[in-house]
């Protein structure tokens, strides 16, 4: 699959309320694609909500379900409940929400729909911040990072929330990034066709709260691949396979980019570099990076 190959269909339109360059809307796009118009979206508070419309227009081409921002996962159990009393298994329930209405908020609900062994797919689009109320922290924003809640920087580390949903012991869980559309796209149609709870991250750099031109969307995304911040991966039936550069440094066949390349074209982290350089912060950011490989490396090597 190349991205030529994607379907020509869109079910995300023009005329969204979406900042410039915005991640959230190239990752629905990819995965509206994958899953066709039979869908239902759960969305609760994020920047989606917000994106979705400009009442009383939306430029969202499917039917959609605002819910409150901790509530997606059992709103989801409700209308899969819904449908097949109606005996309808042909539409795919969707929840797209952000890190904080998953880490956060949301993790009670959607815990529960993953116990229930609710048919559907939750997608987290991450973000690293609640970005739609003024760019706060959340509980996957990044060691270090400034936000307006952490204005010198956060000072713990993000939840592992991919070792969070595999022990729920779902059928399908996997990573994904904007910035690699045809392995989005590829992981979306996977998780369409298998039954039971399936969950996908898809890291998201949004440049207002990245602090990054709007025209880097994609590069910023792909340095973290490059640099082994974000690993791209498939866990299947407790199986774990790493894709794409993710594999080729699992393998130790590819030398991971300096997480400093990541770092340094991010306002958010200037800090760790001006006035003076910050090595005690930036040598703890890169600890963490490689204990998550070599964490990676005991448990599925
Ligand atoms: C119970 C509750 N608390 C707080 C809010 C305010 N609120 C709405 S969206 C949001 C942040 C959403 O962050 P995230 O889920 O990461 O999505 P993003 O905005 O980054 O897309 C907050 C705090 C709310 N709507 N409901
Ligand atoms: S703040 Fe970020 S995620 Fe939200 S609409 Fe703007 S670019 Fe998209």
């Amino acid at each position: 699959m190349s991205l030529k190959d994607l379907p020509k269909d869109e079910y995300l339109l023009p005329g969204s309320a979406a900042c410039p360059g915005c991640p959230a809307t190239i990752g629905l796009r990819t995965v509206l694609k994958a899953l066709g118009k039979k869908t239902i979206l759960v969305v609760p508070a994020c920047c989606t909500a917000v994106i979705e419309s400009w009442y009383p227009n939306s430029s969202f081409n499917v039917p959609l379900l605002n819910i409150a921002f901790e509530a997606s996962g059992a709103a989801a159990s409700g209308i899969v409940s819904a449908l097949k009393q109606k005996g309808r298994d042909d539409i795919n329930v969707v929840v797209w929400a952000g890190d904080g209405g998953t880490y956060d908020i949301g993790i009670q609900a959607m815990s529960g729909a993953f116990e229930r062994g609710t048919d559907f797919i939750y997608i987290c689009y991450n973000n690293q911040i609640y970005s739609n109320t003024g760019i706060q922290r959340s509980g996957a924003t990044p060691y270090g990072a400034w936000t307006t809640t952490t204005v010198g920087g956060k000072g713990e580390f993000p939840k592992d929330m991919g070792a969070i949903v595999r022990a729920h012991r779902i059928p399908y869980v996997a990573t994904a990034c904007i910035s690699y559309p045809e392995d989005l796209y590829n992981k979306v149609r996977k998780a369409k066709e298998i039954r039971g709870p399936k969950y996908i991250e898809v890291l998201t750099p949004c440049p207002p709260g990245w602090r990054f031109p709007m025209d880097r969307t994609v590069e910023m995304g792909r340095l973290a691949v490059e640099t082994g911040v974000w690993p791209l991966y498939e866990y299947e039936n407790e199986e774990m396979t790493f894709n794409g550069i993710s594999r080729a440094i699992f393998e130790g066949k590819y030398k991971r980019k300096p997480v400093e390349d990541w770092l340094k074209l991010q306002g958010r982290f200037s800090h760790l570099f001006k006035p003076k350089r910050d090595e005690e912060r930036i040598k703890r950011f890169e600890k963490f990076v490689d204990d998550m490989w070599e964490r990676f490396r005991k448990e599925f090597g």
